[in-house]
């Protein structure tokens, strides 16, 4: 189920209330010493092709929009922790400013979210009297928040709230919490007397966990949805990127934090591509993607000016060269794609040209990167060297959206003809076979089109369910989901695409196999060997450079999914029949109405009984 719509024409903040509402904090800041700790959930069991290097080098943009969002406020004892940097941190052995934060996050991807429940668990260990006030929030705290709680990992135990949105929402909760504090009184103790008080009943885009052991133990009765939050439609009045960057724990082994965060001259070093946020939101409504339903249909921008100001003064502050905007569709909108690359190709700073100074690259898709054909030199000059496309299946078999064979092909051409490098992201799926004869439809077929078209690298993912997709609850109700195979339980880290755990097929096994062919088959010394002796091309040595790093991935990817393979082929399957279901009944603050965060609800309809005879013979 996607999440459900706010009422029309109320999607939105009103212009200038983050700004208004940031200007608050700053003043409430100073009666505050607040310290934070925003841990950023990995799990290290994910690190495998596509994402091999983008992974661990790209300092998520979530943590950090947070972090940012808190300096700005007036919050600065603030540190972010990466998992992916920091594998054995101990949020129970944390201290900042030499003493035990007053505050915790957490922000979790679905498939990290075992690692986030065990450093719940971990920092519930504190004694209560100096336990942080636990905030989880992040793309898993948005589609499935009731996960967090009634867990075994996390001992049963859940955060204190879970934030279901944005800034906006955290900031608001922040605002609540610190009108309520008095001299000497814990930011935890006073979310408990606020929430007692209905204070936080009116911020949507939270989830309210009840019941007498919720306090102490974190066991919740009853989780009280507040609804779908209000967005932010203009991102301008975002807080800058540039505060996140200061608060970076440094990488390392230890279980504590390290007195002083990352230095600045060593940003660059441990976080190469710095992730920008540009717009949200996609036009597209493909079933297996939430996206569209997330953005409330609306697509959000930044302006041109703050977008080269953003990039300048992180160049400039952090060294960064690299940026990776985290776009669902950046060439959704032509006239404001436009203005936005006119700007970035004119715009100078201390009368250097910022093309000159940063390269980037993003997401778009086959359909809008041939409408905007004609501009893709301007678009190179802007600074973009690579783009990433959804083209799922280029035969449109699986997904229309306007994408065919021809069309991918025009539009990978254009793009490498620009000095652009087209980056197919692939979708595998229970029709398609590995090979066809005569026809497109095989996934080597296919690979071999894409490369011929200019492919600089490749993705290829299995049909896994999304959740807050059309498609998420039915591919669960009809069998297809895999609960474990052999002794081997499906955990969340497992729902990234690299695994088969949704397979109608006869033999999913194959499916496992295929997509390490697939691979294989695009990454190989034989190619690199082509790629160095074309390198003289518009993008020069990079597809050799992405093979290089491909064959590397390829080791991981068949490192960790080749037993699951075999499991799948030689012990027994067992499916679940109903999608991820919550342990804690949940409602609104209203009424018994259904929670829109809640789980998928579904109806089962019984079987008719058969007669014994007609069911024997
Ligand atoms: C960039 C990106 C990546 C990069 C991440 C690199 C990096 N280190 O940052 C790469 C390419 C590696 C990647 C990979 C994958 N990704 Co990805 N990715 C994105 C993308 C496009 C942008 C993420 C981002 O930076 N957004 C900008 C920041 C500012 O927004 P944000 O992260 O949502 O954070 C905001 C809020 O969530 C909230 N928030 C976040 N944390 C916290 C914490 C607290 C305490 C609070 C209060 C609030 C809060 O406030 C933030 C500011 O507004 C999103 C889609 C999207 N548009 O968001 C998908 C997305 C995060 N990816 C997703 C998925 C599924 C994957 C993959 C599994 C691949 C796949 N099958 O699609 C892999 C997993 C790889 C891995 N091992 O982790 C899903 C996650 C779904 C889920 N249920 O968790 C998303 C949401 C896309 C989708 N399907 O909707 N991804
Ligand atoms: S085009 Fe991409 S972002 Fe847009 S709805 Fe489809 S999958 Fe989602």
């Amino acid at each position: 189920m996607e999440l459900p719509r706010r009422t029309r024409g109320d999607e939105l903040l009103r212009p200038g209330e983050l700004v208004e509402l940031r200007g608050r904090l700053r003043r409430l800041s100073e009666r505050h010493d607040l310290t934070t700790v925003i841990a950023c959930a990995f799990d290290h069991r994910t690190r495998m092709l596509p994402f091999i290097y983008a992974d661990t080098r790209m300092a998520p943009a979530g943590v950090r929009a947070i972090g940012s969002a808190m300096v700005d406020a007036g919050f600065p004892k603030t540190r972010i922790v990466l998992q992916q940097w920091n594998k054995n941190f101990k949020p129970s052995r944390m201290r900042l400013d030499g003493r035990v934060p007053d505050l915790f996050m957490i922000s979790s991807m679905g498939m990290h979210s075992d690692r986030a429940l065990e450093m719940i668990r971990d920092v519930r260990q504190l004694d209560a009297a100096v336990r942080p006030l636990i905030i989880a929030g992040g793309s898993h705290a948005v589609y499935e928040p009731f996960l967090f709680f009634g867990d075994e990992r996390s001992g049963n135990a859940g955060p204190d709230v879970v934030v279901t949105g944005e800034e906006f929402v955290l900031l608001s909760l922040l605002e609540v919490i610190l009108s309520y504090q008095t001299q000497g009184e814990s930011p935890r103790s006073a979310f408990f007397r606020a929430r007692a008080d209905g204070a936080l009943n009116q911020i949507p885009g939270l989830i309210l966990p009840l019941g007498p052991r919720v306090e102490t133990q974190g066991v919740a009765e009853e989780l009280i949805d507040t609804g779908i939050q209000r967005l932010l439609g203009d991102l301008d009045e975002l807080a800058h990127p540039v505060h996140g960057y200061q608060l970076l724990e440094p990488p390392g082994r230890d279980q504590t934090l390290s007195p002083r965060a990352l230095e600045p001259a060593r940003v660059r070093r441990h976080s190469p591509i710095g992730s920008l946020v540009m717009t949200f939101g996609c036009k597209f409504a493909c079933p297996y993607c939430p996206i569209p339903a997330y953005n409330q249909r609306q697509h959000r921008l930044k302006s041109a000016e703050r977008i080269a100001d953003e990039m300048w003064r992180l160049h400039k502050e952090y060294g960064l060269r690299y940026f990776f905007g985290t776009d669902d569709n950046f060439f959704n909108t032509k006239s404001r794609t436009l203005d936005i690359v006119q700007t970035l190709a004119a715009k100078e700073f201390d009368g250097v040209p910022l093309h000159k100074k940063v390269r980037w690259s993003t997401e778009v898709t086959v359909h809008d990167t041939l409408q905007m054909k004609e501009h893709l030199p301007l678009i190179r000059k802007s600074g973009c060297r690579a783009l990433w496309l959804g083209v799922e299946d280029m035969t449109a078999t699986l997904v229309k959206k306007g994408q065919s064979v021809d069309k991918t092909t025009e539009a990978f051409q254009s793009l490498r003809e620009a000095g652009i490098c087209p980056m197919p992201m692939m979708m595998h799926h229970d029709s398609q076979p590995l090979r066809s004869r005569g026809t497109n439809y095989g996934l080597l077929n296919q690979i071999r089109l894409l490369r011929k078209a200019g492919a600089v690298s490749l993705q290829v993912l299995m049909m896994t369910p999304s959740p807050g997709t059309k498609l998420f609850a039915e591919t669960y109700t009809k069998g297809l989901v895999i609960a474990r195979a052999g002794g081997r339980e499906v955990r969340p880290y497992m729902h990234d695409g690299n695994y088969v755990i949704a397979s109608s097929h006869a033999r999913p096994w194959r499916k496992q196999f295929n997509l390490l062919l697939g691979y294989l088959y695009f990454y190989n010394p034989l190619w690199l060997a082509v790629n160095l002796w074309r390198r003289k091309t518009k993008v020069g040595m990079k597809p050799a450079y992405m093979q290089l790093v491909g064959m590397i991935g390829v080791s991981q990817s068949i490192r960790r999914t080749f037993g699951w393979a075999i499991r799948l082929m030689f012990t027994r399957i067992r499916r679940h029949t109903l999608p991820p279901q919550t342990t804690v009944p949940m409602r609104t603050n209203e009424s018994d109405a259904v929670a829109p965060h809640g789980p998928v609800e579904v109806t089962i309809h019984a079987r008719p009984v058969q007669p014994v005879a007609a069911a024997l013979s």
